[in-house]
Order: structure tokens, then C-alpha cells, then sequence
């Protein structure tokens, strides 16, 4: 049986499973599960992933979350033909370094602000006071120039000189700002500059993965994926 991914193109994570999927070759069912609609949370995707959350995929009767993990599982069970994710030790180590790294600042920065300054006020009405909201700001601003200083330096890639699962899974969840309304590239040049490179190197299917982010951003669909 095919392997399914269950996913929903306004996740960070999602987006990244999707790109290494697509850019590898790797045939899928693609099964969108629509947060906005509650689809997560039904007692059939909880039999899925009990956590409740997208990503997740099906490979036979075996059931896997968190995209890092679905990530190493694929590189485990499949061919992946773009060096993505290097089989070579060292190689691999560096692209975990960043893997590893993003969870507790790329993510908990861009992610908390995503949701506590645009997602939570935009579902519950509840406004974020402005001293909270520049702290956020502030959190999200360190962060973007810990990526340049840290990451990117030399660059022209995370750690590196070729795209490798690292830039997907930094640049997917630093979009998800711009849907809150949050231009991540202001202050940071480098950044820019790089956001670009995997945009190109990732094409067409990094396109893909955003369309619906940036149908969002042109006001074409609501939070929710709705038409406007
Ligand atoms: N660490 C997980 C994060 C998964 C996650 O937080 N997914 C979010 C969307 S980005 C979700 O499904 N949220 C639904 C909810 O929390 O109710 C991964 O990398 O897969």
C-alpha cells in the first residue's frame, strides 16, 4: 500500500514533509487533514496520531508523527536521491544539529508568535496587550539573527553549501510569520537572501507547499480555507 501523508498545507512541518516527499520522488497519498475544520481532532485520526496533530503518515499498518522523525524514517526506509538528508555520518550530524536547534528557538519563536499575536487573537477576539506583543516581536527578531549569525555564516546554505532538510524545515516555519502579517526579511538581509536560494532550489514543489499560505497572505481564502 502507498504510503499516506496526512498533513495540512497551513502546518510548517507539513509543508516540510511534503518538499521531501515530492523532491525525492517518493510516491504518496496525499490526505489533507484541515485544522481549521477540526479534522485533527476526530476519533479517526486520533487512532492515527494520538497526539493530534499534522503531520503523520500511514507506510502499511505502521503509524508515525512529528515530521523530524517521519523525516529519518523515510531516509531509513526509501531511497531519497537528492543529498536532502546525507546518509554520510558527519554530513547527517549537521543537518541534526540544526534539526535539534530549531525546536526549542526557530519554532518556539516563530510558532508562539504566529499563534499568540495573530492565530489565538484572530479565533478567540482576545487582543494581545502591546508590551506582550513586543516581546514577541523581540523573541522572533533575536532568533531570525541567531539564524544569519549561527546558521548561515558562511552559508550560502544552513551549516553548509547545497540545500539540505535543515533549510526546509527553517525556511517552512519562518513562512508561516508572513501570514501573520510579520515580515521576516525586513531586518535581515542575509536571510533574505537565502529564504530565495531554497525557494529556487526547492522549486516547484516549495511553491506548492505555500500556495495556499500565499493564498491566505492575498486575502483569496480565510484561516479556516474558506473562499473569500
Ligand atoms: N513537533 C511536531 C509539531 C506538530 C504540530 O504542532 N502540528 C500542528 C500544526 S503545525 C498541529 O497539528 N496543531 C493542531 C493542534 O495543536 O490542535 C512536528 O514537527 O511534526
Amino acid at each position: 500500500m502507498v504510503l499516506k501523508l496526512y498533513f495540512d498545507f497551513l502546518s510548517q512541518p507539513s509543508r516540510a514533509i511534503y518538499i521531501i516527499l515530492k523532491g525525492n520522488n517518493i510516491p504518496f497519498e496525499p490526505v489533507e487533514v484541515l485544522i481549521g475544520q477540526g479534522q485533527h481532532l476526530t476519533e479517526k485520526f486520533a487512532k492515527l496520531n494520538k497526539s493530534k496533530k499534522v503531520p503523520a503518515i500511514s507506510d502499511d499498518d505502521f503509524n508515525l508523527s512529528e515530521s523530524i522523525a517521519i523525516l529519518r524514517y523515510l531516509s531509513r526506509t526509501r531511497q531519497l536521491p537528492t543529498n536532502w538528508y546525507s546518509d554520510d555520518p558527519q554530513a547527517q550530524a549537521r543537518i541534526d544539529e540544526y534539526l535539534e536547534w530549531q525546536h526549542l528557538n526557530t519554532r518556539l519563536f516563530c510558532a508562539t508568535y504566529f499563534q499568540k499575536a495573530f492565530l489565538f487573537p484572530k479565533l478567540f477576539g482576545k487582543e494581545v496587550p502591546r508590551n506582550r506583543l513586543e516581546a514577541l516581536e523581540g523573541n522572533v527578531e533575536k532568533c531570525l539573527g541567531e539564524i544569519e549569525r549561527l546558521w548561515l555564516t558562511p552559508g550560502p546554505f544552513i551549516n553548509g553549501d547545497h540545500l539540505t532538510a535543515a533549510d526546509i524545515w527553517a525556511a517552512c516555519e519562518i513562512e508561516q510569520l508572513r501570514m501573520a502579517g510579520f515580515d521576516p526579511t525586513m531586518n535581515h538581509q542575509k536571510l533574505k537572501d537565502w529564504m530565495q536560494r531554497v525557494q529556487k532550489e526547492a522549486a516547484p514543489y516549495y511553491q506548492e507547499a505555500h500556495s495556499k499560505l500565499n493564498q491566505f497572505i492575498k486575502k483569496e481564502i480565510d484561516i479556516f480555507g474558506a473562499k473569500l
